[in-house]
């Protein structure tokens, strides 16, 4: 019977790896509610099913669905993806699944954090999040994996990027927030993460993307592509008000050193054309109070970070943007010659608040 463990992983020497080490398989929650996804969720959840079958060309993949959708959900994903009945608020795994953590020895432990809807009742997207805040202890349940519990501690996966070797990458926007943990200072903040991880170093980013409803959470604005490298999201107008926050996020990256004391190799990688919602799109999503509407006109937090490492395989965003879409596949390829870089359409993903990285979380493999 899998434990909750009361010592920490850098006690018991656990540590997260690097999304590019080696995985068992993915975690996924199906879409459903209709005050997030517009009409009745119907064109998110061909949306997850593109995600989930290209993820598993390189890895397995297991799908967590409501009881009310799972016929559904079993019904549109091919055979070979596992579907397990699991209650949720939404559907952001990176956000309320398990930090997985390794020892070298074979064994694998899970960290659950606290999680509270991005911001809880000061700037949270809704209400309640209880069923979110038990994912990942079940997923670990499912797996047999004892846990970490950190409760008093708010964190989503989402705003920790690891190299795997010591270092960790987080915004301030995001960790320093208001809804957060705001009874924390910000060396206990690190402290937090530094035994949660078991990392050494924690790079502190200023902002994420602009109007990212996260907070900025860091794995929308750059992210590891192995120890020592990292990609940006980027744009070269100096007109966006994404450009300061991305200047700004170079400045940080190419003046610190890493865990090792290596210097980091930064790869810029340029953010889509503005994807505004329509008219159409906004009157598609059920208004409910407690809930972020979506308005007309609103500008998403859309940028090609936000893509998922398989074995093998890059599963990135796409926008049918003619220009920069094409681009950001030629970049992927060319910083991850041995990988096989593919693109989904993900509008209707970024049109609920994120895109494949936030909807995905790895379980690494256990490896001796
Ligand atoms: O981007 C994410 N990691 C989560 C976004 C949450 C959006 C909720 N509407």
């Amino acid at each position: 019977m899998p434990r909750t463990l009361d010592s920490t992983p850098k006690q018991d020497g656990f540590r997260m790896p690097g999304e590019f080490e080696e995985h068992k398989q993915c975690w996924m929650i199906w879409p459903e509610r209709t005050d997030n996804w517009r009409l009745g969720a119907h064109y998110a959840q061909k949306a997850f099913v593109e995600v989930a079958s290209a993820i598993s060309e390189f890895e397995p993949v297991t799908m967590c669905v409501s009881s009310k959708q799972y016929d559904n959900a079993r019904d549109m994903l091919p055979e070979h993806i596992r579907v397990i009945e699991m209650a949720s608020d939404d559907s952001w795994m990176r956000d309320v699944g398990p930090t997985f953590l390794v020892n070298g020895h074979g064994e694998i432990r899970g960290a659950d954090w606290q999680f509270n809807a991005w911001g809880g009742l000061e700037d949270g997207l809704y209400f309640p999040w209880d069923q979110d805040d038990k994912i990942a202890k079940k997923v670990c349940e499912i797996e047999n994996i004892d846990t970490y519990r950190f409760d008093g501690f708010i964190l989503e996966g989402g705003s920790i990027h690891v190299d795997g070797e010591g270092t960790c990458l987080v915004t301030e926007e995001c960790l320093l927030s208001e809804g957060r943990n705001n009874h924390l200072t910000r060396e206990e903040i690190e402290d937090r993460l530094k035994e949660g991880l078991n990392v050494e170093k924690i790079i502190w980013i200023k902002e994420g993307i602009y109007n990212d409803e996260t907070n900025g959470h860091v794995d929308n604005i750059v992210c590891f592509a192995r120890p020592g490298e990292v990609l940006l999201a980027w744009t070269d107008d100096e007109n966006d008000p994404q450009y300061p926050r991305s200047k700004a996020a170079y400045e940080v990256l190419t003046s610190v050193t890493d865990a090792k004391g290596r210097k980091i190799k930064v790869h810029k990688l340029h953010i889509p054309t503005p994807i505004i919602i329509t008219k159409e799109e906004s009157e598609g999503v059920d208004a409910v109070d407690g809930t972020l509407p979506r308005s007309e006109g609103d500008r998403q937090a859309a940028s090609y970070i936000n893509f998922y490492i398989a074995n093998n395989g890059i599963i990135f965003p796409l926008f049918n943007d003619e220009k920069y879409d094409k681009l950001a596949e030629e970049k992927l390829k060319e910083v991850f010659p041995e990988y096989d870089v593919r693109g989904v359409y993900a509008r209707e993903i970024i049109l609920g608040g994120g895109n494949i990285h936030c909807i995905t979380q790895q379980q690494p493999a256990e490896k001796k």
